[in-house]
């Protein structure tokens, strides 16, 4: 059973509680349960982590593979838009990156059109609030099987 590492952010943490009308009504523990459902449905493993700390983000995948991650599910939030560190660290994995947003980011403000890291993962989805999240383990689990 392949198992999928999902991560989320900085200010995830917040989701539900602040902005409904850009990111949704749902909570982070919420979103976190329709994607476990989601793969539960598909026989996969999830984990989902959330962080406020690039470092943190950093490490966590610089290690999937080796703690039997198959692929990585991640909403790098608003270091999507900045962070070189998280880049590179994508782009130093072998195993497959989906990048993810709740938001349509090319939709929105001229700073948040360009996406840093997207250019070092497989693809990204962007703008179907949590299904975007369920449409990424789809898409990973597709890289993992080479399709
Ligand atoms: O649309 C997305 O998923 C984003 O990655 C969310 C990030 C934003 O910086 C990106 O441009 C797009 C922000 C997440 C902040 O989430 C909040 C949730 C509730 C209240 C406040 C912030």
């Amino acid at each position: 059973m392949p198992a999928i590492l999902v991560l989320h952010g900085p200010s995830l943490n917040l989701l539900g509680q602040r902005e409904p009308g850009v990111y949704g009504t749902l909570t982070l523990a919420e979103v976190d349960g329709a994607i476990a459902r989601h793969a539960a449905a598909r026989g996969v493993k999830v984990e989902c982590r959330q962080s406020n700390h690039e470092g943190v983000l950093v490490e966590a995948i610089h290690g999937a593979a080796e703690q039997g991650f198959a692929a990585i599910v991640l909403n790098p939030g608003a270091f999507t838009h900045y962070s070189y560190a998280l880049r590179d660290a994508i782009a130093a994995v072998r195993l497959p990156v989906v990048e993810v947003h709740l938001s349509n980011i090319h939709a929105r403000e001229e700073f948040r059109r360009h996406s840093v890291t997207a250019g070092a993962c497989r693809g990204q989805i962007s703008g179907f609030g949590p299904t975007s999240y369920v449409l990424g383990v789809d898409a990973a689990l597709a890289a993992v099987a080479g399709r």
